[in-house]
């Protein structure tokens, strides 16, 4: 059970539509699946909700028949509505319980960027850590200190649920990140924003081991 779940959080692409670019993000989305991507998060922070959940709907009528989840970030109402398979929440967004009482059956995942915010979410329904940010990022403007490697570390001596890490994650990192204790990598800049992102999946699902 556990080793599906790893196994499906292993390189997680978090979409970002302005570095996806012209291509878009059901592109850039088909891409990284061919190149390894396991798991797609839909991160839409100025979208309109209609336009989210068609977007939304595009992505899991793709990913769907490819065994690939789709996890929407912060928006329990556009996953329900597009069939999405998890929520990922942070930690102003809506409780993991209430995520949880209106989708029993999801995958949902919490941002945790500190060892009181873990311990704090232990006996909380969820399935998988974001730990975040790793390594300082431009892609995300309010993200907390990085934690560096010795804070993933820290965070993985207190928890037996998988995590996934997250902020300032590439190829040249992703070997390092993974032997301090992550069970999967998610990605931003360094999928969407790359000139080939089936390459650049590759690249990351390689340097993991
Ligand atoms: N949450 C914490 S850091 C981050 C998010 C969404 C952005 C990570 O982006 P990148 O480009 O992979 O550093
Ligand atoms: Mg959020």
């Amino acid at each position: 059970m556990r080793e599906r779940l790893v196994e499906t959080l292993r390189l997680h692409l978090v979409t970002d539509s302005a570095l996806c670019g012209e291509r878009g993000v059901l592109a850039v989305v088909e891409a990284a699946v061919a190149g390894g991507v396991s798991c797609v998060q839909l991160r839409e922070k100025s979208l309109p909700t209609r336009a989210f959940v068609e977007r939304a709907r595009a992505l899991k009528a793709w990913l769907a028949p490819r065994g690939v989840p789709l996890i929407i970030n912060d928006r329990v109402d556009v996953a329900l509505a597009c069939g999405a398979d998890g929520v990922h929440v942070g930690q102003r967004d809506m409780a993991s319980e209430d995520v949880r009482r209106l989708m029993p059956g999801a995958l949902i995942g919490l941002s945790v960027e500190s060892v009181a915010q873990l311990e704090a979410a232990e006996a909380a329904p969820v399935d998988y850590y974001g730990v975040s940010p790793v390594f300082a990022t431009a892609t995300k403007a309010d993200a907390a200190p990085a934690l560096g490697l010795a804070g993933l570390e820290r965070l993985r001596a207190l928890t037996s649920r998988p995590l996934v890490a997250i902020g300032g994650i590439d190829a040249g990192n992703a070997a390092a990140v993974m032997a301090a204790g992550a069970d999967g990598l998610a990605v931003v800049s360094a999928l969407c924003a790359a000139a080939d992102p089936a390459a650049a999946a590759r690249a990351l699902r390689e340097r993991m081991g």
